[in-house]
């Protein structure tokens, strides 16, 4: 079989895989709730390895929870071509954000099995645990512990709005392996399929994106301390309103984004009001501005300009301020070769492609400190997601995988 012919996935069935996996933990609006190491996680995750098992891979697990499904290569002592993502969603999270990447790598592995694809490296099917970082902060945590950039016991300390412990949490729904994270497990290449998660190759009628690069990203974990007092009877004058600060940070956010558009965004999705009651002038509010930018010095601008408008508002508001960086990584240039053969791949397939940014973070953004990594993404419709309301086509998610088959089979190589 010549690399050249353009070998073709099974979009009934990834479809099928796809709206299976959708029904478990659902959401409210049609999407998903299966927030990472919450029951419904565990089910998740089950139903994965007993397809994967089904399709005759083996799964290995290790102390984060990450789960490796490997397919023999007719070369075993290879290092494995990985290709997979998450399946963790946020609370209103969409049916396909991470697990297109992981059914769709199941896909590539059924598809070989049905073709009698022998390859030279073994492939290696990949789950990461906590991509969102939506319960545990920072997101890609668990790619992040195993490329080396987060310490374990530091990751398995972090703890959600309720108090409770990553490692707890990871040991109640029984996914916490032996396999050490992150050690004696080579990767000769990564190759990760997601939706795009925003409008432009919809807008472009564009059926695939070869993903050049990732948006570098700071969460500054901001903290404003005034103190509680009347709604009614405290004067103007003598309040030390933290939820004041709050909005005035959150336009100083917006400003400082705008002023380096295109290639700038910034925003905060995440706010805690202490105490929260109707008529208490709040006195501590705890919130995360999320700023990203293709480029490292506008995003080291927009850092140094907000932290000292946090400390200008806090000083004119009586307040205090601190500022903790919960989660950061620099601007991601994927390996050249890797989107080399994303590229080639949708080109022999016929299928419409452009050049991209990634505006998301993903596990790939890791794991290319560690491998060679890229990323191929399908378009979404009105570029839609962390919304319930997600939606990809079964046309778009069979062009990615059929792309995803391609790159990792050039890559794997194969065995006439
Ligand atoms: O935040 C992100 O970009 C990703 O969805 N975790
Ligand atoms: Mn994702
Ligand atoms: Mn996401």
């Amino acid at each position: 079989m010549s690399l050249a012919s353009n070998l073709q996935t099974n979009g009934e069935r990834l479809w099928d895989a796809l709206m299976a996996m959708a029904k478990v933990g659902p959401g409210i609006a049609g999407g998903n709730n299966r927030q990472t190491l919450t029951d419904a996680d565990g089910e998740g995750r089950r139903l994965l390895q007993s397809w994967a098992e089904g399709a005759g891979m083996t799964m290995s697990l290790d102390t984060m929870g990450n789960m490796f499904f490997r397919r023999e290569g007719a070369e075993p002592d290879l290092p494995p071509v990985y290709m997979g993502s998450h399946l963790d969603t946020q609370p209103t999270g969409g049916k396909f954000d991470g697990v297109l990447g992981v059914l769709g790598a199941l896909e590539v592995a059924r598809t070989l099995n049905d073709l009698d694809i022998r390859t030279r490296h073994p492939i290696v099917v990949v789950n990461w645990t906590n991509e969102e970082g939506a319960r545990f902060a920072p997101a890609m945590l668990a790619s992040g512990v195993f490329a080396g950039l987060h310490e374990e016991g530091w990751a398995k300390d972090r703890v959600d709005a309720a108090g409770k412990r990553f490692g707890d949490e990871l040991k109640r729904i029984g996914w916490e392996g032996e396999e050490p994270v992150g050690q004696d497990r080579p990767i000769h290449a990564m190759f990760e399929l997601h939706i795009e998660q925003g409008p432009i190759l919809e807008d472009e009628g564009i059926d695939v994106g070869v993903v050049t690069h990732g948006q570098g990203l700071y969460w500054l974990e901001i903290t404003l301390t005034g103190r509680d007092t009347h709604t009614g009877s405290t004067p103007m004058g003598k309040r030390r309103n933290a939820g004041l600060g709050m909005a005035r940070v959150t336009e100083h956010v917006h400003v400082v984004a705008m002023s380096h558009q295109p290639h700038a965004v910034g925003a905060i999705g995440h706010v805690e009001v202490f105490p929260n009651s109707r008529n208490v002038v709040p006195g501590k509010v705890v919130f995360t501005v999320d700023i990203r930018s293709p480029d490292q010095a506008v995003l080291d601008d927009m850092r140094q300009r907000i932290e000292a408008g946090v400390s200008e508002i806090a000083e004119d508001l009586g307040l205090e301020a601190a500022i903790e960086i919960v989660g950061h990584f620099d601007p991601v240039a994927f390996d050249e070769a890797c989107v080399g053969t994303v590229r080639s791949a949708a080109e022999r397939l016929g299928y419409s492609h452009r050049d991209i940014v990634s505006g998301a973070g993903h596990d790939a953004c890791w794991i290319n400190r560690i491998a060679p990594t890229a990323m191929i993404f399908c378009p979404c419709v009105e570029g839609l997601s962390h919304n319930e309301a997600e939606e990809i086509t079964r046309e778009w998610a069979k062009a990615g995988t059929d792309v995803l088959l391609n790159a990792v089979v050039e890559t794997a190589g194969v065995v006439e």
